[in-house]
């Protein structure tokens, strides 16, 4: 076995990628980001230290989020950059100890040093995943480590925007260490688990701060599917603060700016309709990429997940920045003091191209978030009342390339017309192009943004559960309905459970790094399922 990784819904045979990932990532790369993430241990663990001695930590905090978030799914496959991160942890680590008076026996993440890359390679088979041989153990430190790697992903956006929780990074410590802790039992972890959706939901509370008082509540907007004829840049992820910069860069120089996948969300910020080269959406969800970025034909800017590896008839034209990387992609680095990062090269880029190829035409609505549905709460309300409305169905989470997953659009399709669907994230794409219609004018599918916009989903079904005068939240006529692929699925997971939310069906299949074990607590004390089939489905939670 030269890895082992079972992170994402795709894990290989649904038990774990040894050989290579199905996401293209190599032994080398998935090897380095373990030894990334023990090196983030090993920073907690003195980060720790310091904090309880009032010193400061903002550089290690921000190490924390930032390793932990290039670890993601789909965010980063640069090797020489994980290399470069492990150092620069190494660096934090020594400034550290210099400062804290170090004991003698620190656990071994905040003590190895590795030289070079086969230095590290050979330390990584050893602390990998694998290395915690008891599975529930395993299973229930993996699940808390995705959650971090959730939390880290929202909680970088944040602070890009000057947003932070210092409660926030005192968890994120607080469960790395855990995750190293010499014989931790299942009781020190599960409670952990838990704490940590609390903490997701703390997050993506930030992040909407951070996101609505910078660019404005989000609002019902009808998105252009179709495009311009002038050269233009489809700009990808989940960073808003990189498309401002970008926005800000291209005005005015005959380069237009399209959002790709989980960007597309951008387009419902009162602040972004302000950019008159600011054309539209391009495209469906990130698997779909090797297919539509040869025909978008100018460069692509990546600002986070989910780059499938670029085909050589494109890579020229694929950036990355912030988490996300490519080996041989031109990487636009880290903002100093705040500046705009400097997008100069990618405008330049453009203007060589041609203009996009038109792949579809129409528009599609969203802009469902918590504020704008609160308006229409009203009509919502009367809709349950009369019966228009019989139930919402969330289905929320993330798109993924295995064919199966078209049981979501099946699914879509088959609820029956008084139905309205709840999403977030790019799930949507399984659905929201189909001519589902309304209900008095109400869209049967209300997209709330980006996946961390699940928030969104959360107050309107905690204000759903006000208006109705409901003790529990679980007595609201809601299906959960989840479709998972990476590590802010788990977060978004995590959050919805800490709300006290039950019967969640989570699909299209049950994480390889749950043990069976673990499944059994959670269908237990939380309800949790899969799925089946759509009819069988339907069948049982509308019907
Ligand atoms: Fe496999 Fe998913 Fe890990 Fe990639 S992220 S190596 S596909 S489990
Ligand atoms: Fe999608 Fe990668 Fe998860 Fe933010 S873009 S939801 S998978």
């Amino acid at each position: 076995m030269s890895m082992f990784c079972y992170q994402c819904q795709e894990a290989s045979k649904g038990v774990g990628c040894s050989i290579k990932g199905v996401c293209g990532k190599s032994p080398e790369v998935s090897n380095l980001q373990d030894l990334l993430v023990y090196t983030a241990k090993g920073v907690a663990v003195l980060s720790q230290l310091a904090d309880e001695k009032g010193i400061d930590t903002a550089k290690a905090n921000k190490y924390l989020i930032d390793s932990l978030f290039i670890t993601i799914t789909n965010a980063n496959f640069d090797s020489n950059k994980i290399v470069a991160k492990i150092k620069a942890g190494y660096a934090i680590q020594d400034e550290l100890k210099a400062q804290v008076d170090a004991p003698a026996d620190l656990h071994d993440s905040a003590v190895y040093r590795g030289n070079d890359v086969n230095d590290m390679e050979s330390k990584s088979l050893l602390i990998g995943i694998l290395s915690t041989e008891n599975e529930d153990i395993r299973s229930l430190k993996e699940l808390l480590t995705y959650g971090l790697k959730g939390m880290a992903a929202y909680g970088e956006h944040a602070w890009n925007l000057g947003y932070e929780n210092n409660d926030i990074y005192t968890f994120v410590k607080k469960a790395l260490v855990a995750t190293i802790t010499e014989g931790i039992g299942a009781d020190e972890l599960l409670p952990l688990v838990l704490e940590c959706g609390k903490y997701g939901v703390e997050v993506m509370a930030l992040l909407d701060k951070a996101n609505t008082e910078t660019y404005g509540n989000p609002e019902i907007t009808k998105v252009n599917i179709g495009v311009g004829t002038k050269p233009a840049i489809l700009v990808s992820g989940h960073d808003l603060r990189d498309l401002e910069d970008l926005l800000d860069q291209t005005k005015g120089t005959g380069v237009d700016v399209y959002t790709h996948s989980e960007m597309l969300p951008a387009h419902y910020y009162p602040k972004f309709k302000q950019y008159d080269n600011f054309v539209g959406n391009y495209g469906s969800a990130w698997w779909q990429q090797t297919t539509e970025f040869e025909q978008f034909n100018g460069p692509i800017l990546f600002t986070t997940n989910c780059i499938v590896p670029p085909k050589d008839s494109y890579k020229e034209r694929v950036y990355t920045t912030g988490a996300s990387g490519f080996d041989g992609c031109v990487h636009f680095a880290d903002r100093v003091n705040n500046a705009p990062k400097d997008f100069s090269a990618i405008i330049e880029h453009a203007k060589k191209c041609a203009a996009p190829t038109e792949i579809e035409t129409g528009e599609i609505v969203g802009g469902f978030a918590h504020n704008q549905v609160l308006q229409l709460a009203d009509k919502v309300v009367e809709a349950v009342k009369g019966g228009a409305i019989k139930k919402f169905v969330v289905m929320a989470g993330c798109d993924g390339r295995m064919t199966d997953r078209n049981y979501y659009t099946d699914f879509a399709n088959e609820l029956p017309k008084d139905t309205v669907i709840l999403t977030a994230g790019c799930a949507k794409y399984r659905y929201n192009k189909l001519p589902l219609g309304d209900i008095g004018g109400i869209p049967r599918v209300l997209d709330a943004g980006q996946c961390n916009d699940s928030y969104s989903l959360a107050v309107t079904a905690l204000k759903l559960q006000e208006v109705f005068g409901l003790d529990d939240i679980n007595d609201l006529p809601i299906v959960y309905n989840i479709a998972w692929y990476e590590q802010k699925a788990v977060i978004v997971l995590l959050a919805l459970l800490s709300l006290g939310v039950k019967n969640i069906n989570l699909g299209p299949t049950l994480p390889a790094f749950l043990s069976p074990n673990v499944v059994n607590i959670l269908v237990e004390n939380f309800g949790i399922g899969g799925i089946s089939t759509v009819e069988e489905d339907i069948k049982s939670w509308i019907a």
